[in-house]
């Protein structure tokens, strides 16, 4: 049975990383047995994020890379019906979506002073209380120097949230009003930005990136229409 290490629950999302929530969709998607299990700790993962994949004991880290896995195990079955300009258009958009948007995602739960306590609460439940403190002071600042290495960190928040507009005005007139990115079935590209766009969304309570995606209307229902097709929801069961 195929296993997928994701974090705990947190801030009211049963799946609380777009890359692991990606990965469970594709997974649910393909039909593929496998099951859940979590690992609090990502420093145990083989490239110290999360997800990976453990199949028959073997490791398989980064959700692109088992994304291409799963394709090359199901003979294709990933980019089955996509044309080489929409493999290309769906490769654009995850570079936009998960090396831009989603470093604002992580800015607005880890660098925002008034949602920090959630991320300590959410995140380091599994650190001995007496050192608490000290490790979520030392990854706050190494999440802080990550960001400014990015680029992002270097702007004013004001400019930070201008950006986050752009990327999101962009997935707005991309995604359409009734179907998926490419057609009436949701494929690896959907469950990408539907994934992320959920944690931005669902995520509690809301943070600064929340409220600036409420008002993308076409990209909100579409990330619920995606969720719905899979049957995978990136928020706790109400
Ligand atoms: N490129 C990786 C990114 C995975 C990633 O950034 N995971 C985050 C959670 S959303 C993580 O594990 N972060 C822990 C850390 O950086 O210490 C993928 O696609 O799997």
């Amino acid at each position: 049975m195929i296993q997928l290490a994701t974090f705990p629950p947190a801030f009211g999302l049963r799946n609380v990383s777009p890359f692991c929530l990606k990965t469970e969709m594709l997974l649910t998607s393909l039909q593929l047995p496998f099951e859940l299990v979590e690992e609090a700790d990502p420093r145990k993962a083989p490239k110290a994020k999360l997800p990976y994949l453990i199949v028959d004991g073997e490791k398989i880290a980064d959700s692109e890379l088992i994304t291409q896995y799963l394709d090359q195990v199901t003979q294709g079955q990933v980019y089955a019906d996509l044309s080489a300009e929409q493999k290309a258009q769906g490769t654009a958009v995850t570079r936009l979506a998960e090396d831009h948007l989603y470093w604002m995602l992580v800015a607005s739960r880890w660098l925002d002073s008034d949602w920090w306590p959630n991320v300590v609460e959410g995140f380091f439940g599994f650190v001995p209380k007496i050192v608490r403190p000290l490790i979520t002071r030392l990854a706050r600042k190494q999440v802080a120097k990550t960001y400014d290495l990015q680029g992002l960190g270097r702007h004013t928040l004001a400019e930070q949230k201008s950006f986050a507009e752009r990327d999101l005005a962009a997935l707005e007139a991309l995604v359409s009003h009734e179907g998926y990115l490419f057609g009436q079935t949701p494929n690896i590209f959907d469950f990408t930005v539907a994934s992320l766009m959920a944690g931005i969304y669902d995520n509690q309570p809301a943070t600064w990136l929340t409220e600036i995606a409420q008002s993308y209307n076409n990209l909100k229902t579409y990330t619920e229409r995606v969720q719905a097709h899979v049957g995978v929801y990136g928020r706790e069961a109400v």
